[in-house]
């Protein structure tokens, strides 16, 4: 109805009578990110102004510098999530191994994988960062805690997948399956309000987005497809704009609004890409897909890929379909 003001909890109270199985502490486990993700924009957007800036003596998983606002984000999100009896298990960027829950804590069925704070290398220089979050159901029995086993599942059994963007606004992002839905945060009343309803990704787009520095390290056929999209050709509207932030909730952000090609191709330095495919590649698949687009390693559908440790990291093409698919016809040879 026009005009009426949709809260993210009553569209996924919605969203949950979908499905007859539905208990309701699906909608509570929803909640509870979102809570999460209102105390990491609030910090976000005044780490200038708070002692979070500059850097921690710590080093993560990934042998990156922690960020202040990143150990906040990732205790933020633990702290939001381990008490509610929805979930079992979890794991994160920042943790090298899984998180299980306490045992003071009931346990529940959900799985849940997050990056708390993506992007953020660049929060220094007030740059869009990210939460991205993936749910899963447990496949372990119940009633005994979560194990590695269901933070390993292929994307496609993904139940929810969804990311926060701390950028000129804050948005929630999300699909469970029927569609993708964007909500923007009301810091008056701290409420996501639907702000962009089905969002579709169009089916090509202007823009490609890649860090080319790394260009000399990549497959010919990758770089084939870059040096395709930089040649001028009118009628096939090239060439493509470049656009890369180096955020990559910002950067998949933009590419699902407005179209075109995000890509982290694999390399002499990461034979495997860098991205991870458990909190970033799938939960950013699994919504593109949804709204239509395509995301593959180059060779299999992200979604297909069977995980075989938490903080593995896959190849990443993403996009537009029309724009993927050319890329896959240059990864194949079909063209060169
Ligand atoms: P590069 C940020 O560190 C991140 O994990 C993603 O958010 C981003 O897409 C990528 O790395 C940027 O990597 O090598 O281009 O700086």
């Amino acid at each position: 109805m026009s005009g009426q003001i949709i809260t993210l909890s009553r569209h996924i109270i919605e969203e949950e009578r979908k499905h007859p199985q539905a208990t309701g502490k699906f909608t509570d486990l929803m909640n509870d990110i979102a809570f999460a993700a209102k105390l990491i924009s609030y910090n976000t957007n005044k780490a200038g102004l708070m002692d979070v800036l500059g850097e921690t003596t710590n080093v993560n998983v990934q042998g990156e510098v922690v960020k202040k606002l990143d150990v906040f984000s990732q205790q933020t999100m633990v702290n939001a999530l381990d008490h509610n009896g929805h979930t079992c298990v979890m794991a994160s960027e920042e943790e090298e191994d899984i998180i299980p829950i306490p045992e003071e804590y009931p346990l529940g069925k959900y799985v849940v994988l997050f990056d708390p704070l993506d992007g953020s290398s660049n929060i220094d220089a007030n740059v869009s960062v990210g939460t991205i979050f993936s749910i899963y159901s447990r496949i372990t029995p119940e009633g005994r805690p979560g194990t590695e086993k269901d933070c390993l599942q292929r994307g496609r059994e993904q139940i929810c997948a969804g990311y926060v963007i701390y950028g000129s606004s804050t948005m929630l992002v999300y699909t469970t399956g029927n569609g993708v839905h964007g909500f923007t945060l009301d810091p008056s009343y701290g409420e996501f309000i639907l702000s962009h309803p089905n969002i579709k990704i169009p089916k090509k787009g202007k823009i490609y987005s890649v860090n080319e520095s790394n260009f000399d390290y990549w497959k010919q056929e990758v770089k084939n497809y870059i040096h395709y999209v930089k040649q001028i050709d009118p009628p096939t509207n090239r060439p493509m704009n470049s656009r890369y932030i180096g955020s990559m909730v910002a950067d998949v952000h933009r590419n699902l609004l407005y179209g075109g090609i995000f890509l982290y191709p694999a390399s002499d330095t990461a034979p495997n890409g860098k991205l991870r495919l458990g909190y970033e590649a799938n939960p950013m698949a699994f919504i593109v897909e949804q709204a239509g687009g395509k995301a593959t390693t180059g060779k299999q559908r992200i979604l297909d890929v069977q995980p075989e440790s938490i903080h593995q990291r896959v190849p990443l093409f993403l996009g537009s379909k029309e724009d993927v698919e050319l890329l896959e016809e240059f990864i194949s040879g079909k063209r060169k």
